[in-house]
């Protein structure tokens, strides 16, 4: 499957591994790499020597291209930035803000620059800034995500930049991604079906809560807070929204969320943890390794999109 995004990224198939925070580490990235997809280190609220210390141990397991999440909210955003130079990161994504401050170091050290954003406005606002490709994330998708979702946001990017636009938010088989290739997206970003697979190394309770949830399974906290989060409904979602509801602070509400994520991903506590994932956990439902899921999603949206001529 080549498209402008294979090309770019000099990968085999156009599907990038979402960075997600504490669960996108080198185990799993480097065996998306290693499949022929793109695996992405998520940096999240790390410091900057485990970003460091996870890219050498994710060169010591591939030579394929892959990339690092930034997450732009981390008090370590500036240093993380800068250890993407100096390691020679091929690959820069970036979430939940605005990356234009360090672009420009970034493309002079030859890296590819892909935003992840939510909103035409930023997609046309990170091509003028010299994005190589944008993510249009919806927000079907889980953890921080915006307000549009992806069968509204992927067509009017595509009609409002030049770059390519990777899809994301919502895609779990061939049938979302052959959906979001007629939107216009040369590629897909997936996060929660590669949740479950072999090479992740999150808590299996985490995995099992992912395969067996059903459709209306994800909440949205932290809408009042203006960070929404999607989750698994769980003990935690459902004190938050409470909370939420009769007018919580902002201090009463991070401290029931805070330090959630490496609850569910290290201490596979399901009840008081946050179980980051996106609406289409509810299709997932097999536990497989990385190349048997990228295999699968090529060979799916391959026979649905055969003789369109959407790819090489
Ligand atoms: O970043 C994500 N998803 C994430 S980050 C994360 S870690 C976290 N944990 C707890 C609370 C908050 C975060 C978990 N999941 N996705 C990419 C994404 N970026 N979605 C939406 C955006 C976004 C939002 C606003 C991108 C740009 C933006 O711009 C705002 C501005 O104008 O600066």
């Amino acid at each position: 499957m080549k498209t402008e995004v294979t090309k770019l990224l000099g990968i085999e198939y156009p599907i990038v591994q979402g960075g997600m925070a504490w669960v996108a580490e080198y185990h799993l990235a480097s065996a998306v790499s290693n499949a022929g997809g793109l695996g992405l280190i998520g940096a999240a609220n790390a410091p900057a020597d485990w970003v460091r210390d996870q890219v050498r141990k994710m060169k010591e397991l591939t030579d394929r291209p892959f990339g690092v999440n930034i997450m732009l909210m981390s008090p370590y955003a500036d240093e993380v930035a800068n250890v993407m130079v100096e390691e020679n990161v091929p690959v820069v994504t970036t979430g939940a803000g605005n990356p234009e401050k360090y672009l420009k170091m970034w493309k002079e050290a030859g890296i590819k620059v892909i935003p992840v954003v939510a909103s035409v406005a930023m997609a046309k606002r990170m091509e003028r800034a010299g994005a190589d490709a944008v993510v249009a994330e919806g927000c079907e998708a889980g953890g921080h995500i915006g307000e549009t979702t992806t069968m509204v946001l992927v067509p009017q990017i595509v009609d409002a930049v030049q770059i390519p636009v990777i899809a994301a938010g919502g895609i779990a088989d061939g049938r979302g991604v052959a959906a979001v290739f007629m939107l216009g997206a040369k590629g897909v970003q997936m996060g929660t079906h590669f949740v479950v697979t072999h090479e992740c190394q999150v808590h299996q309770n985490y995995k099992d809560r992912i395969l067996s949830a059903k459709d209306i399974d994800t909440r949205v906290t932290g809408r009042s807070t203006g960070h929404p989060v999607r989750a698994l409904r769980n003990e935690m979602t459902r004190k938050y929204l409470e909370m939420e509801g009769k007018g919580a602070s902002l201090e009463e509400l991070e401290l029931l969320a805070v330090g959630g994520l490496r609850k569910a991903v290290v201490e596979g506590d399901v009840k008081g943890g946050s179980l980051m994932a996106g609406q289409i956990a509810g299709m997932v439902r097999e536990s497989m390794s990385c190349r048997e899921l990228i295999e699968k999603l090529a060979a799916e949206a391959d026979a649905l999109l055969k003789g369109t001529g959407i790819y090489e």
